[in-house]
This record gives C-alpha cells, structure tokens and sequence, in this order.
C-alpha cells in the first residue's frame, strides 16, 4: 500500500484504535439476537448526518479512465467503462445504513447498478462463493456470493439524485444494506469472484467476517 498520495495520508493511528476495539470487544451490548424485523440494530444510533470514515486516503478518480473490473470465477469477466457501466439497467432503491462505529442512517436514495445485474452479466461459475470488493485506496472487504446477491445490494454512483461525492466513495460505491457499513467498498475498482474466502483490511484487524448488524456481528 502506499502510504501517501494526492487524495491523503493513511490514519495509521485511527487503525490502530479501531483495532484496539475489536481486540477489548468494545461497543457491544450483549444483546445479539433482536428480530431482523426491528429497524435499528443493537447498540446503534440514528444520525441525520453522513460521517466519513476511511483511511484518510481518499482517490480522486476521473470517470475519463475509471474501469470497473469484475473477474474472477466467472464465465464472462468484464472491464466496464463509466459509459457502460451507465448503459447497463439503472436502478434506483432506498435503504439504511448501519455504521460498526455505531451511528445508523435511514433512508439513503441510491441509484446505479443491482449486483444481480452485474452477477447476470459476467455469470459467477459453479465454484464461485465468494466475493472479494478492491478499492483504489488499496483498501478491500469480502462477502459470499449470497450476501453479494441479496435484493437490495447496488453498485451506486448517486446518493439523493446527486453524484456520489468523492469521500463517499465517488465516482462508484458498493451499498450492502444488510451488513455493517465497513462491507460496502468505497471507490471500487475491482470485484471478484472467487471460491475461497479473502478476508479484507478490517476483517483481518479483528472485525467480523460477515458482519451482520442483527447479530451484532461487530468484531470476530
Ligand atoms: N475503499 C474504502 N471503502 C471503505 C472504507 C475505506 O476506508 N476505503 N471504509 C469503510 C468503512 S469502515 C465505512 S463505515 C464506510 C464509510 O462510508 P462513508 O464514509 O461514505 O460513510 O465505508 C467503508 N468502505
Ligand atoms: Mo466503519
């Protein structure tokens, strides 16, 4: 990784804390198994704002020469310019968000591509299991196929009927409603397929490997 470019500095220190919380457990309340039908996870909060949490690294990525690549165990692997990324079926959906760090924000406008889209496009093969997400800030995060696959997953370039801000992860992003926020790929550039399971930069530093906020799947 390195450990300086144009769009910042890496937070080597907020690492290290947010390491030092998975290792103490911090931020759990005991109460893993409230329904999936509750709307606010265990322990979260709703906030009206959008906080910003990455690296500190935050690309500047011109939609000129963005590609995004999806290979892998796949029968059709593709490198999509922006304008064809915009010319696949665009979808527009409203979910939550549910931050590991706690706050949760309801009712986020997204429009761009479904994972199912992108999943009919390429074709995963038969072996295929998992999905490995890898960012221009080096930054990566793993789900399974089936979690990749859920209704309401999308690969956004606009939050609100507006581009997808640049420390929100723009020019494109990965919304995955269902786990905690740090699964959804900001500045995403490649997306692949794979049978065994890689986990990414947090999961490897002490968080959960699937991350459910149900579960309360904060650390693992
Ligand atoms: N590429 C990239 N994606 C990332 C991160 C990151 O550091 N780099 N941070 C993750 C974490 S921990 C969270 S909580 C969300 C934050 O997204 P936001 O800044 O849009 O709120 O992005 C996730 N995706
Ligand atoms: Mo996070």
């Amino acid at each position: 990784m390195s450990e300086e470019n144009d769009g910042g500095e890496i937070k080597h220190k907020l690492i290290e804390i947010k390491q030092k919380w998975a290792r103490d457990g911090r931020l759990l309340t005991g109460a893993p198994d409230v329904a999936q039908a509750q709307r606010l996870p265990p322990g979260q909060k709703e906030v009206k704002t959008w906080p910003v949490l990455d690296l500190g690294v935050q690309p500047d990525i011109e939609k000129e020469s963005w590609r995004l690549t999806i290979d892998g165990l796949v029968e059709a692997p593709a490198a999509l310019s922006y304008a064809q990324f915009l010319a696949l079926r665009q979808t527009e959906n409203v979910s939550d968000i549910h931050c590991v760090t706690q706050w949760s924000r309801y009712d986020n406008h997204w429009t761009g591509v479904t994972s199912r889209e992108l999943i009919a496009l390429v074709r995963p093969k038969a072996e295929a299991r998992h999905v490995i997400f890898h960012s221009h800030d080096a930054y990566t995060t793993n789900v399974t196929l089936e979690v990749f696959g859920g209704d309401d997953v999308i690969v956004a370039h606009q939050w609100e009927g507006e581009a997808l801000m640049r420390q929100h992860g723009g020019p494109v992003r990965i919304v995955i409603p269902r786990r905690y926020f740090w699964k959804s790929a900001k500045w995403v550039k490649r997306i692949e397929f794979a049978r065994d399971d890689k986990p990414g930069f947090w999961e490897v530093r002490g968080y959960h490997n699937e991350g459910d906020p149900w579960q309360e799947e904060r650390y693992g």
